[in-house]
């Protein structure tokens, strides 16, 4: 079997992923409604680990900017091992994600969570059969999501979908809500339109380093997008906040560096002054937006609820620049699917 077969295939068949999640949040939004956030939690957790762990600072950051709720994101070995520097005394409602319901890491956090009596476990996972999928008060399983190769990409972007309908109803932004069922074909628009782009910046073997910039909810996914780039081509990749980037990181822009913005509509302006000072010290960037950059959503979809659609195009870099050195995506190099202590 050719080098990548299984990531390709899961990175080109999210947006069916993505619908049928979307069916399982809407049979499970009743449930969903009666954990009740705003009246019997102090504050919300979103926890996992690796990228699951970026997919909690994203959720943890659109959650917060939707509901008003405090939410904070941990990786699981911090509420496993640091719990006194983690939590505060009040009633928490922990979000454990997971592909594989079977991390240790997060299977030990959970246990911890629930014998001190904190609060409230809700998991979201996709393998109804493992442990993770048992243990919460209300267990989400997203079946669409489920990968056979390490690195995440369906699952990734499936579980965070799943995460922000959780949000909008949580809201009552029922509009929003609805909104979310037109994700699916415009995602399918972006891996058509773009996969040549990222052909050519995968295999552009004078690209020697890749920085990814996102900010407020899109802090999470920029993370996410450079550990794809790591776990799948071997390559230096380091995500920052925009306005951070000009506070030292700016230092190792060469014009074999490119530099990814995941530009927001509401910040626009001042991300995009960063990256035109990346062009200026002779840095190659590459921005991503929903409007007037070199990737397009052209989603016609509110800020809140399109973040999803960052994924595809990065994802697509990453796994071309792996095939173009040779690598598979399907194993990366020292990585295992799940790691078990
Ligand atoms: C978490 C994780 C993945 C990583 C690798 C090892 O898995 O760290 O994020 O890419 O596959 O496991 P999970 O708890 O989401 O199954």
């Amino acid at each position: 079997m050719e080098n990548g077969t299984f990531t390709r295939q899961e990175i080109f068949s999210q947006p069916e992923a993505w619908a049928a999640a979307l069916q399982v949040l809407d049979k499970t939004r009743r449930n969903i409604l009666s954990l009740k956030p705003h009246r019997r939690y102090r504050e919300i957790i979103f926890t996992g680990c690796g990228s699951t762990y970026y997919l909690s600072m994203a959720a943890a950051a659109l959650t917060q900017d939707l509901t008003g709720i405090a939410v904070r994101a941990f990786p699981a070995s911090e509420l496993w091992l640091s719990p006194r520097s983690s939590y505060t005394d009040g009633k928490t409602l922990l979000v454990a994600v997971s592909r594989s319901g079977e991390t240790t890491e997060t299977l030990r956090a959970c246990e911890a969570f629930l014998k001190d009596k904190r609060g409230t476990l809700l998991t979201l996972s996709c393998y109804g059969d493992m442990p993770l999928a048992k243990m919460g008060s209300l267990n989400i399983v997203l079946p669409s999501g489920q990968e056979r190769s390490v690195a995440q990409t369906r699952a990734f972007s499936t579980l965070y979908l799943s995460i922000v309908a959780l949000a909008c109803l949580w809201a009552r932004r029922e509009e929003l809500y609805a909104s979310l069922s037109e994700l699916p074909e415009a995602g399918t628009r972006l891996l058509n339109n773009y996969t040549s782009l990222a052909a050519e910046l995968g295999g552009d073997a004078s690209i020697d380093r890749f920085y990814w910039l996102g900010s407020g909810p899109r802090q999470g996914l920029a993370c996410e997008l450079s550990l794809k780039m790591k776990e799948m081509s071997l390559s230096h990749s380091e995500p920052f906040h925009f306005m951070e980037f000009r506070h030292g990181p700016k230092s190792m822009i060469t014009p074999s560096a490119l530099t990814l913005g995941l530009l927001s509509t509401v910040n626009g302006q001042k991300e995009s002054a960063v990256l035109k000072d990346v062009k200026a010290l002779g840095g190659r960037v590459l921005d991503i937006a929903e409007a007037g950059a070199q990737v397009r959503f052209e989603s016609g979809l509110d800020e809140a609820v399109r973040n999803v659609l960052y994924l595809p195009v990065g994802q697509m870099i990453a796994f071309e620049r792996s095939i173009s050195k040779g690598l598979n995506p399907d194993r990366p190099t020292n990585l295992d699917t799940v790691v078990k202590l």
